[in-house]
């Protein structure tokens, strides 16, 4: 049986300065996330919009860091609801911003601890976002969430990250924005980092195909965290932080359907949507039509299909 997907509203913009990505999940449903998904034949639930939890005192010994208790309060709830939604199917978090991403993944790496299987995450992005709040010189705490993922000393005002996920479990994938702080740690781990150059010269699929069999190797879970920058601005302008040179279109949707004939995703983070830096919610539709290429939306469907 098909999984459910669960739609996790998480409006949460405190990991970066800009406003407007807290409209990001009213920006998916009205692009038609549901109904594309109930189209293509999946069962969907949405579960509505996360609340934080309650403010808590915390402090950090790097000034730039802003709205450190605010992200907290939000890992802390994304964390129960993700480990709670991954218990009954394929939690789908709208964002937001990508702090969101230290909630979702700590909830869904406990529950991977829970059955005992090894966590895989794919991280589709411009950038590292290998910061830790010590690191960080922007303060944007949506600059860090791989690094508090991978067990990164620097999160002390968090939750202790369940299980933190091995390096060489992590893959960056189209990358082209590393700050100094990040590089030199990045070197220093074993993480799989596909920059956009890797993937002119190397092509879209082979490195994620490789990947995508250590995954099946381990009979890993694999979370997929897609920051809307990962695409070209001129097809997707509604992110603040816009690098030129992403993929293209097609690129990004090969990605999916390479995902999606994998059967092997089991949640999913779409982040950093700013609906009001949109041009008539190009972006938000071309989000939602990836996601539709992920869970199984095909060109043409050939019954046997299969380019190695
Ligand atoms: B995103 C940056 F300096 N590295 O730390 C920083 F380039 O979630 C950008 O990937 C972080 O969009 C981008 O502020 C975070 C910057
Ligand atoms: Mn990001
Ligand atoms: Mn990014
Ligand atoms: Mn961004």
């Amino acid at each position: 049986m098909k999984p459910t997907c669960i739609l996790i509203g998480a409006p949460i913009d405190t990991g970066q300065k800009r406003e407007g990505c807290l409209m990001g999940p009213a920006a998916y449903r009205v692009a038609g996330l549901a109904q594309s998904l109930e189209a293509l034949g999946q069962s969907v639930i949405d579960h509505g919009d996360v609340t934080p939890a309650p403010l808590r005192e915390t402090d950090c010994a790097n000034p730039a860091v802003h709205h450190l208790a605010e992200t907290v309060a939000w890992t802390e709830a994304l964390a129960e609801a993700g480990e709670e939604a991954m218990a009954k199917g394929l939690p789908i978090f709208m964002g937001g911003d990508h702090s969101l991403s230290l909630g979702s993944v700590a909830g869904v790496a406990a529950h991977a601890a829970k059955v005992g299987r090894p966590l895989f995450v794919l991280w589709l992005d411009a950038h590292s976002d290998y910061h830790t709040p010590l690191t960080t010189q922007s303060g944007n705490l949506h600059g860090t969430p791989v690094a508090y993922i991978a067990g990164r000393n620097g999160f002390e005002a968090f939750p202790p990250f369940p299980a933190p996920v091995p390096a060489e479990r992590i893959c960056l994938y189209g990358i082209r924005s590393v700050d100094s702080a990040e590089h030199a740690g990045l070197l220093e781990s074993d993480m799989t980092v596909c920059d956009m150059r890797v993937l002119d010269e190397r092509g879209i699929v082979a490195p994620l195909r490789e990947f995508l069999d250590t995954v099946r190797a381990q009979n890993g879970l694999l979370h997929v965290s897609l920051d809307v920058d990962f695409l070209d601005p001129g097809i997707a302008p509604a992110v603040g932080t816009t690098v030129p040179g992403g993929t293209t279109f097609r690129e990004a949707h090969l990605v999916m359907e390479r995902l999606h004939e994998s059967g092997l995703v089991t949640s999913l983070d779409l982040v950093e949507l700013n609906p009001f830096l949109d041009e008539r919610g190009k972006t938000a539709r071309l989000m939602v039509e990836l996601v539709g290429s992920l869970m199984g939306r095909k060109v043409f469907d050939r019954p046997t299909r299969s380019f190695g």
